[in-house]
């Protein structure tokens, strides 16, 4: 039995430092949550492994990393192990390579990727300090789980120093499609797919997803593979399909939460006549934004019975502010939502409510709870969590509009399914929606909410670390 430990490029926390006070911030996301319920998941099993250990890198000093372990102010549940790196390099690494390059080009974005061989270099430099720092805490024994596309090489890095290591990784994006890696030049592409297989099992959202990277091993390395295990290097490795999932009873425990449902009255009490739609998405690219709105105008074009009747409350969270291809999108889309609200508004209706910052774990499920509707169409997206968790949340009503661009569509086949870039098709499903009689509603609400209530992420967890035993049981049985 030994320990477990994750590595994620960041750890969940951000330090802001205004002369001798120290503030400590929980960041959340996707990955974050998953993690965290990992880490409780092995801590409640503690049959399963010793410790856990989550390893990431940390925007603070060593000297403030050292302040706050002093105070006591980070999670106790788990140890923390940050790993440090110079700001330059990890903004050429994070910025760069991760967010200019692998970003844009995994979610079909290929004209937005920079190709700068310095961010090529930065990330080589990050996956190799995460390697050395992992090696000097590693005991044998230990399993080890790494996360997402920041850390790709790692896998390969580290089996340099520690052969037998038990390795996970899991990519919490789209794989794209064979056409599409290949845009990669040579050295680059041949690092990222050696990179990922000195893991024993590399998971994926979705079939699709693991049918692309097998593919790109075939034709880029020119390696033997059979159904989903690949062989290198004297070693079965396999790639594997694991859809994450929420933490269902979390979003169901909300329903009752005193917080929660002050916020839902306020809710329904401003908005008792009117149908609510509702979004949140990080402001990126990948979230079709432009194409949500000018869909919901076109909506607001064709039927004008619901003028007056449907307000939409688009939530936008702010995201890496730095990177070029993200600077004007605020701007142009805050443009769609004046356009959209002087063009339709009455002197008593807005059609659109924008927020542009961060909702609170209560007014997040608070709106879950009261939308009619939830429209959520990005134009490419690894899983997408929000649907999961917005049919989680509904009680005897909702509609989800979801884009079939979604590694969650994989799953939730009751929900409307559009494809985002087709306005028309997105217009008239938020009317089918609106309309939608309530038994039918409820009837593809139970069947959605019975799958996620079944495959958790505590059974992705399960799922994930099962089988990364089996394949390192299987790998042990071919060297006798
Ligand atoms: C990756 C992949 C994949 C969002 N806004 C607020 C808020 N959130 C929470 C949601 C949800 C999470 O953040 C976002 O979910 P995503 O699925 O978009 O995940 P990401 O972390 O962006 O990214 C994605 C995921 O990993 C998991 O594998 O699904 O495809 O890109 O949990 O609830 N939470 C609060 N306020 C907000 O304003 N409290």
């Amino acid at each position: 039995m030994g320990r477990l430990l994750i590595i994620s490029n960041r750890l969940p926390y951000t330090i802001d430092r205004s002369g001798e006070d120290i503030v400590v911030r929980q960041s959340s996301g996707g990955l974050v949550s998953a993690i965290k319920s990992c880490l409780e998941r092995t801590r409640a099993q503690s049959d399963h492994f010793t410790a856990q250990i989550w390893m990431g890198s940390l925007d603070a000093s060593k000297e403030d990393w050292k302040i706050l372990n002093d105070m006591d102010a980070l999670e106790s549940d788990f140890s923390i192990e940050p790993v440090f790196v110079d700001k330059e390099i990890y903004d050429a690494y994070y910025n760069g390579f991760a967010n200019s390059i692998l970003w844009p080009l995994f979610h079909y974005f290929p004209s937005l990727v920079e190709y700068k061989k310095e961010y090529f270099q930065a990330y080589k430099l990050v996956n190799q300090a995460f390697a050395d720092a992992l090696n000097k805490i590693y005991q044998p024994g230990d399993v080890i789980w790494v996360h997402d596309y920041q850390l790709m090489a790692l896998p390969q890095l580290f089996r340099q120093y520690q052969p037998d290591a038990a390795i996970g990784f899991f990519l919490h994006i789209p794989f794209p499609s064979y056409e599409l890696f290949r845009l990669l030049p040579s050295e680059w592409r041949q690092y990222i797919l050696l990179g990922l297989l000195g893991a024993d099992l590399i998971g994926f959202h979705t079939h699709d997803y693991v049918q692309h990277f097998i593919q790109s091993v075939k034709m880029l390395l020119r390696v033997e593979t059979q159904y989903n295990s690949i062989y290198y290097n004297d070693r079965i490795i396999k790639a594997d399909l694991f859809p994450i999932g929420i933490d269902y009873r979390k979003f169901r425990d909300a329903i009752t939460d005193e917080a929660v449902v002050t916020i839902c009255t306020r809710l329904e009490e401003k908005f008792y006549d009117k149908k609510l739609i509702f979004s949140v998405d990080r402001l990126d690219y990948t979230k079709g934004l432009d194409h949500r709105l000018k869909s919901f105008e076109e909506f607001l074009e064709r039927y004008p019975e619901w003028r007056g009747k449907v307000v939409f409350i688009f939530n936008v969270v702010p995201s890496r502010k730095v990177i070029p291809a993200y600077v004007d999108r605020k701007r142009k889309i805050e443009e769609q939502v004046s356009t959209i609200n002087g063009r339709f508004s009455s002197l008593d209706w807005q059609p659109l409510i924008y927020r542009f910052n961060h909702l609170s774990f209560e007014e997040l499920c608070a709106l879950y709870q009261t939308a009619d509707v939830a429209l959520i169409t990005p134009l490419r997206d690894g899983m997408n969590l929000v649907a999961k968790e917005y049919v989680a949340s509904c009680i005897d009503k909702g509609v989800l509009i979801l884009s079939e661009l979604t590694g969650a569509a994989s799953e939730l086949s009751e929900a409307i399914l559009v494809n985002p870039t087709d306005s028309e098709e997105v217009a008239t499903s938020i009317n089918t929606a609106l309309t939608m009689p309530l038994t039918e509603q409820r009837y593809r609400l139970s069947y959605m909410q019975k799958r996620l209530a079944e495959y958790d992420v505590k059974k992705w967890i399960n799922d994930f670390l099962d089988q990364l035993a089996f394949v390192k049981g299987e790998q042990d049985k071919l060297k006798v």
